[in-house]
């Protein structure tokens, strides 16, 4: 794995090894690789996948059960490899959900209310659409571990406490337009792994807004407040987020319990007043 440099605070470049090529692989081979990889570094990167949402559907389908869209989850779904898939376009003036707004995406985790998360986020490049400097929509990916090695660091002897504080709290991240009841659970969980920065995390990008009022209802408020900044302040801040420009036919597939994702800037109008046509689809697998 590349060494991360915490002094920047973008790396241009995949925390992955090569990606695959899916020319290249009989589909049984290129689904074992994938299997492998996702197991051994919680991420893999294909190019030259099939623009077609029945393809994405059935090859996703290997390693988990896809999630409904969020629109059929407000409007009941048909069965169609379409209703698993988000668009991620600029299509529509009105953005009904976070990620059709235009504008960056700080990190976040794909539905994050749910605990345990989904095991796996996914995405593939349709249209880079606009790709004028500042207005690229680069993709953003941020390991876990990374800032929570950092925060270690920068943290000494107050580390585990920090992580038992939100490993014990019980909070509801409420999904803003999706129908489905947030249990009470941990921010900060397990992975069964050693590794004490190894650990998952429900992440959006408003999550402090969020829990301010449950937090500050607990006996221990500040303490609690406090660990919440210190893990906020990791994630934005320790320059360990990786920026990436996907081209038309690259697949991300990450482990949604260790990495968050998010984008640089993209705007909905180019300057002659016609629509960005850059697109994702994005499917959640648990
Ligand atoms: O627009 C992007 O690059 C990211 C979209 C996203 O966050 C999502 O589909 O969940
Ligand atoms: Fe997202």
């Amino acid at each position: 794995m590349p060494h991360i440099d915490r002094c920047t605070v973008m790396r241009c470049e995949l925390p992955t090894p090569s990606p695959l090529d899916f020319g290249s692989f009989a589909e049984g081979k290129l689904r074992a690789e994938v299997m492998l990889r996702l197991h051994e570094e919680h991420l893999v990167y294909v190019r030259g996948f099939p623009l077609s949402s029945a393809h994405l559907f059935g090859f996703l389908s290997h390693f988990g059960r896809p999630l409904q869209n969020y629109v059929s989850t407000v409007i009941p779904a048909e069965g169609a490899p379409e209703d698993y898939i988000n668009r991620v376009c600029f299509e529509n003036e009105k953005a009904e959900f976070g990620f059709q707004a235009e504008g960056p995406l700080a990190p976040h985790t794909a539905r994050s209310w749910r605990m345990p998360p989904p095991a796996l986020f996914s995405m593939l490049m349709v249209d880079k659409g606009d790709q004028r400097p500042d207005y690229s929509g680069a993709s953003r990916l941020l390991r876990f571990r990374d800032s929570l090695s950092w925060l270690k660091e920068t943290q000494g002897s107050a580390y585990p406490d920090v992580i038992s504080q939100l490993s014990d709290i019980r909070v509801a991240l409420p999904a803003k337009k999706v129908p489905e009841p947030p249990p009470l659970a941990p921010i900060v969980f397990s992975l069964g792994s050693p590794d004490l920065c190894d650990l998952g995390i429900r992440f959006r990008t408003d999550i402090k807004d969020v829990l301010e009022p449950q937090l500050l209802a607990l006996p221990q408020a500040s303490q609690c407040m406090g660990a919440l900044s210190r893990l906020v302040y990791a994630v934005n801040n320790c320059g360990a987020c990786y920026e990436f420009q996907m081209e038309p036919g690259d697949l991300l597939i990450v482990d949604n319990r260790r990495f968050a994702h998010g984008r640089a800037n993209a705007e909905r109008l180019l300057p002659d007043g016609s629509v960005n046509p850059r697109e994702i689809w994005s499917m959640t697998i648990d």
